[in-house]
């Protein structure tokens, strides 16, 4: 049997915004009961189609690596971060700190794979030119949907400026329930989408620059904002 090729993604963001019970969710698709905090960085495994549906499809290994995001371990996780094929940055709904903390976070991991970064000041951190330069594709997740009252216009108000400038994709959901990924869902796309991102930018790369235009044109189209905040 031919081998499988894999692709690393770390899952970042502040302690106890869910990334442990997202990459459980995405891996397993089922919720996880109370985790505990991660200490250090837990590895979960997901066999992805890769554009299923076409001729093309193949099966790829997607490995999250899911980073605790404790501040007692800022000096010691950037051994977790180089290399890596793609990034998920999460923050938690109920939580708007937690969402602006996204850009630290997005720096902190970046900073590892761009030499460059390290003489910046983080006032002067522009996440769009890092992304470019770096073209590591990025998804943005909020958690915790079901807290939210009246999600659709809280979430209008609060819309990831980070998502934006990366010209990154952004789903919103509940981590407790399985529906939230199942097969067809607005989330599950996108995330499909994003793995399939991933894979072409680390196996396909002569046809990244191409790609890179391409992706970042809908984000300013109107009916595209509209499918960004739809929730299901
Ligand atoms: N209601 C609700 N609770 C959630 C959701 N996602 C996660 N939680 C809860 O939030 C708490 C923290 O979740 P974790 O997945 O452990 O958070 P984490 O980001 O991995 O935290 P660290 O490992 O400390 O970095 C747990 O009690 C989860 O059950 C969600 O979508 N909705
Ligand atoms: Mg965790």
């Amino acid at each position: 049997m031919a081998s499988i090729d894999k692709v690393k993604i770390i899952v970042v963001g502040d302690s106890g915004v869910g990334k442990s019970s997202l990459t459980h969710l995405i891996c397993h698709q089922q919720p996880i009961n109370n985790p505990s905090w991660t200490i250090g960085c837990s590895v979960e495994v997901k066999l992805h189609e890769y554009k299923e549906g076409t001729p093309n499809q193949r099966r790829y290994f997607i490995e999250l690596w899911d980073i605790g995001g404790s501040q007692n371990h800022k000096n010691t996780r950037s051994v977790f971060y180089n290399p890596t094929n793609g990034i998920i940055l999460v923050h938690d709904l109920t939580n708007r700190k937690s969402q602006q903390n996204l850009q630290k976070w997005l720096e902190e991991v970046l900073s590892r794979d761009n030499q460059n970064s390290k003489s910046k000041s983080f006032d002067d951190f522009d996440p769009e030119k890092f992304v470019g330069s770096t073209q590591i594709p990025i998804l943005v997740v909020g958690t915790k949907s079901d807290l939210v009252v009246e999600v659709r216009s809280s979430i209008h108000r609060r819309s990831s400026t980070i998502a934006e400038e990366c010209g990154a994709d952004e789903i919103f959901l509940n981590c407790q329930l399985s529906r939230s990924l199942a097969a067809g869902t607005s989330s599950s796309v996108k995330l499909s989408r994003f793995f399939d991102k991933v894979i072409e930018r680390r196996y396909h790369a002569s046809r990244e620059g191409l790609n890179l235009e391409q992706r970042r044109l809908p984000l300013y189209t109107p009916q595209f904002n509209s499918k960004l905040y739809h929730n299901d």
